[in-house]
């Protein structure tokens, strides 16, 4: 497989990782004017501090000089959030040393901060009120003003704080919570100005005094660096985010005490809203002008679809896709705030998900981000809890078989937790290992007898529901021929499977859905009756896809993608007593080994809303095996029913990318009638 793309360059920004792993691309630092008392040089600071001003003392000096060193807790709060290449801080002092200030120090110091052009965040914690007037001159220069709540456990913040309301969403007033995540008893609550109300930590490791003027601290450095990453969101956007994305607390919704609720960085700092993956504007191709291979030929027309098998081509051109590299690892997304994360479609690529277009699966590929951990825990515990119940059908003769089970395998789904399937049928059937990675809500059926002339039929469908989760649509009829006393029997089958929105979306999370996809399966199998207890068996399926590329979705064309597998199996009847039987099998699920894709990722930003493009080919070849290792033994309870266990080890490659789930050991219990 060879796979070329154009070198990826970012755009003056450097991507770098930050809070819960987000991929931001950052462009640089933001100041942040604090009027406070000032600041203490200590080593903590270097690198964060710009020229200051002593508005008490009127000079350039705004050395701490208060006695709990008020001002340097604050800037030691936001250095200890922020980095140097994220924020700087202006430290304009307005106290003496016993904190004694003035309406006219403070109203000089605001004046000042508003003046200065470079700095995006205000934040006033200490000193006397000034008047209104002077505050919303911030407000009306666009920058971010943020004030304490107060210290006095009261039901609404200082007064001081109302003018907030008055700022057209450029103000916050901040709330104090305790180290137990609850509101401090000394904090004034939210009161009428619940909906500019915030809540962050009073407390710090730099002192034992606590307060709402500390709280202040990191909801600055939390604007600092949205905007860093974001310099171009306006003050009001950046409020937004941070109430937006804030945990709710206390009452649902916002409320009088907690207001907006707490903040929470990591959510600030990862995409909000809707996901956009903007059509590249450049784009004059219409990606349905080239060449249409189902055109010619539709198999969603030759009458349903279906080969069992083919289930799990998506899996298989998704395999193929991880190793298509970097133009996966740094996909460029937008969210409704017009910031620009990268995001690794690989890390995603094994989640099932019904989605239309690639816009849809980003955005739940980063809800899948945000609960990783969770999911990447139940995932595991399923791995090891699953417990199956199925069917065993009777040979030879007309049969029919119920069962409740819930599949113990399969490698793409995080939602197993809550996985049961009915199946109806004859889940022994030779495809039913090659179903493996399908393992969700779905019915399956089948239906076998023999005719007069001792030719045995079989046929085989299955459905998906929830309806539409998968957009699966899949029938197979297989036609087996196979007499008693004769050796050797043999048997085709036949399929189509039809996959809307969901080719590679099933495997992939949706990021490189397509419109539509169809693959025709033919197989042929055979029994080879060793002695009459012992049965080998083979079976060989290939499938054909055809593909139907959407413009939302990253693969930009493909050609006919060529896909097969197989099994190989051993059974073996009355192995140690009259009524058991051990089967043993290996086999390959369907695995792509012809055919391309053309995929276009999103990858650099040239401007604000403006995204370009990356594009590559990805060859499909035979260079990577996939197998299923299976062992079963079941024997006879009584006329009705029958117990055993299975053994199922995985070397399969995309369950290794999911977890370390690689091995799975059930219980079969089937009942017969
Ligand atoms: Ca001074
Ligand atoms: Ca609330």
């Amino acid at each position: 497989m060879f796979f070329s793309l154009n070198k990826m360059r970012v755009f003056a920004v450097t991507a770098m990782a930050i809070g819960l792993g987000w991929p931001f691309l950052t462009s640089g630092q933001t100041v942040i004017a604090s009027i406070d008392m000032g600041y203490t040089p200590l080593p903590s600071l270097e690198g964060y501090l710009l020229p200051g001003y002593d508005f008490y003392d009127s000079d350039d000096d705004p050395l701490d000089d208060s006695q709990n060193k008020h001002g340097t807790v604050q800037t030691q709060i936001i250095a200890s959030k922020a980095t140097t290449e994220e924020v700087n801080i202006i430290p304009l002092k307005i106290t003496g040393p016993n904190k004694q200030s003035s309406g006219k120090i403070v109203n000089a110091a605001v004046k000042y901060a508003t003046g200065l052009s470079e700095t995006r965040v205000i934040v006033k914690s200490a000193g006397t009120q000034c008047r209104s007037k002077t505050y919303m001159r911030i407000s009306n220069a666009g920058k971010v003003f943020i004030l304490p709540a107060g210290n006095h456990s009261s039901t609404k913040p200082v007064s001081e704080a109302n003018v907030v309301s008055q700022m057209e969403g450029r103000g916050v007033v901040v709330g104090a919570l305790d180290e137990n995540n609850k509101i401090a008893p000394y904090s004034n609550r939210a009161g009428s100005l619940l909906d500019f109300y915030i809540m962050a930590p009073g407390f710090s490791s730099f002192t034992s005094v606590k307060g709402t003027s500390f709280a202040t601290s990191h909801v600055a450095a939390l604007a600092a660096q949205i905007l860093a990453r974001a310099p171009e969101l306006s003050a009001e956007e950046v409020v937004d985010i941070i109430f937006r994305s804030a945990k709710d607390a206390g009452a649902p919704g916002a409320d009088d005490v907690y207001g907006r609720g707490i903040i929470d960085p990591s959510a600030a700092l990862g995409p909000l809203g809707e996901i956009v993956l903007i059509d590249d504007p450049t784009e004059s191709e219409d990606p349905t002008e080239t060449e249409d291979p189902t055109e010619s030929e539709d198999p969603t027309e030759s009458g349903g679809s279906a080969g069992a098998g083919a289930l799990i081509v998506g899996g298989a051109v998704a395999l193929a896709i991880l190793q298509g590299g970097d133009l996966l690892n740094k996909a460029i997304v937008v969210d409704e705030y017009n910031r620009v994360f990268t995001a690794n479609i690989l890390k995603k690529i094994s989640y099932r998900g019904m989605f239309n277009n690639a816009e849809k699966a980003f955005l739940e590929m980063f809800d899948w981000f945000a609960n990783r951990d969770e999911k990447e825990s139940n995932h595991l515990k399923s791995g090891l809890n699953n417990f199956s119940i199925e069917s065993i059908g009777l040979m030879p003769g007309p049969s029919y078989s119920l069962g409740i089970n819930r599949i113990p395998y399969g490698f793409f789904n995080e939602h197993r937790e809550n996985n049961i399937s009915l199946r109806l049928g004859n889940p022994n059937d030779y495809l039913r290992d090659q179903i493996m990675g399908f393992d969700d809500h779905g019915i399956f059926g089948s239906y076998n007898t023999i005719d007069a002339f001792g030719t045995k039929w079989s046929l085989m469908g299955s459905k998906v529901v929830p309806e539409g989760k998968y957009g699966l649509d899949s029938y197979s009829l297989k036609i087996k021929r196979k007499r008693e006393g004769e050796r050797l029997n043999v048997g085709i089958s036949l399929g189509t499977l039809n996959e809307v929105g969901n080719l590679l979306g099933g495997s992939s999370g949706g990021a490189l859905s397509v419109e539509e996809s169809s693959t025709l399966s033919i197989g042929i199998e055979a029994d080879y009756h060793i002695h009459k207890n012992y049965i080998l068996r083979g079976s060989y399926i290939n499938g054909f896809t055809f593909v139907e590329p959407t413009k939302k979705s990253i693969v930009n064309s493909s050609s006919l993608l060529m896909s097969d597998s197989f099994l190989i199996e051993g059974i073996f009847n009355n192995l140690i007593d009259k009524k058991d039987r051990l089967t043993l099998s290996i086999s390959q699920p369907l695995n792509a080994y012809s055919g391309n894709l053309n995929l276009k990722v999103p990858n650099r930003v040239k401007a604000k809303g403006e995204i370009l493009y990356s594009e590559g080919a990805i060859n499909f070849g035979r260079n990577y095996a996939s197998y299923n290792y299976n062992l079963m033994y079941v024997s006879k309870l009584n006329d009705y029913s029958d117990f055993g266990v299975r053994v199922n080890i995985f070397d399969l490659k995309l369950n290794k990318n999911l977890s370390d789930n690689n091995g799975l050991l059930s219980m079969v219990y089937s009942l017969r009638f």
